[in-house]
């Protein structure tokens, strides 16, 4: 099965063998989507419990992290669409002394899928970094990640920071990453917490007209 494959190749930091699968399943006729959740992502997960098991290095992650951007880069013009007049703007971004990024990637290939536009900042990313880009941006949203305990408390130095430069009331703060939950959003005046890339789409497919109503309405108050 070509999935077992791709999971297979991920694990084994196989980069140019992942992004010939994908191309293949693709050419194969399998949905980009499934290829990413049973394919790119199973196999990422299959790294990730290796990891925490001890029986992979971090130049093994490294590799297989490779390997999963090798076989996104293939997915993305599959999942994403041009973005569309109207349908808002995020700036994404993984916070300062952070550098895992394949989640947020996700996060942001979904939002490019509606036809969002998407500014993204990268990873190792400061609260004033954060605070630039909304004030350039002027985005819908702020889609911020955090992969470490040690890190997530630098989302609340972000809102603190947008807080500081009055620009907190022009944007909807969107908050995740695997130690982060709804209680801590909360807690730090996140606007949402999503808990997968999957839940954010779904999410902005359901509201997303509805919120930038309700923006424009405010906007001209
Ligand atoms: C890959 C990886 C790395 C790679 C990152 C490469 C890269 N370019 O991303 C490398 C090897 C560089 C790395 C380094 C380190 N890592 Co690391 N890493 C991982 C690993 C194995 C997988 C993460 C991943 O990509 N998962 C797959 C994606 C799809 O899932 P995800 O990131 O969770 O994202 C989903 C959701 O969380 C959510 N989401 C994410 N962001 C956002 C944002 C928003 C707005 C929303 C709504 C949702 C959302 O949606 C995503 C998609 O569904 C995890 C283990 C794990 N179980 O998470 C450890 C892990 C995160 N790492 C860990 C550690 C300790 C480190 C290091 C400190 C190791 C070291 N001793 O040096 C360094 C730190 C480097 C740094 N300063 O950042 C620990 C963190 C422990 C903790 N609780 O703090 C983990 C949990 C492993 C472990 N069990 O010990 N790592």
């Amino acid at each position: 099965m070509i999935y077992d494959d791709i999971i297979y190749s991920i694990a084994e930091g196989e980069a140019e063998e992942t992004l010939e699968l994908t191309k293949r399943a693709l050419a194969q006729g399998y949905p980009a989507d499934s290829i990413l959740e049973k394919g790119l992502i199973a196999g990422m997960n299959s790294v990730a419990d290796k990891f925490r098991e001890q029986r992979v290095i971090i130049p093994e992650v490294l590799m297989a992290t490779r390997a999963m951007h090798a076989g996104l880069s293939v997915l993305e013009p599959h999942l994403t669409t041009a973005p569309k007049r109207g349908f808002g703007k995020v700036v994404v971004g993984t916070v300062a002394g952070d550098l895992h990024d394949i989640g947020i990637t996700l996060v942001k290939t979904m939002a490019m899928s509606i036809g969002i536009k998407v500014i993204d900042l990268g990873v190792d990313v400061t609260p004033k970094k954060f605070a630039n880009a909304v004030r350039k941006e002027k985005p819908d949203f702020l889609m911020i990640s955090a992969l470490l305990t040690t890190t997530m408390s630098v989302m609340k130095d972000v809102i603190e920071e947008l807080e500081a430069q009055g620009l907190r009331k022009n944007v909807i703060v969107m908050v995740g990453g695997a130690p982060v939950t709804e209680a801590f959003a909360s807690e730090i005046g996140a606007d949402y917490y999503f808990e997968n890339s999957t839940e954010v789409r779904q999410f902005l497919e359901e509201n997303l007209g509805k919120i930038l109503a309700s923006k424009k309405k405010s906007d001209k108050v």
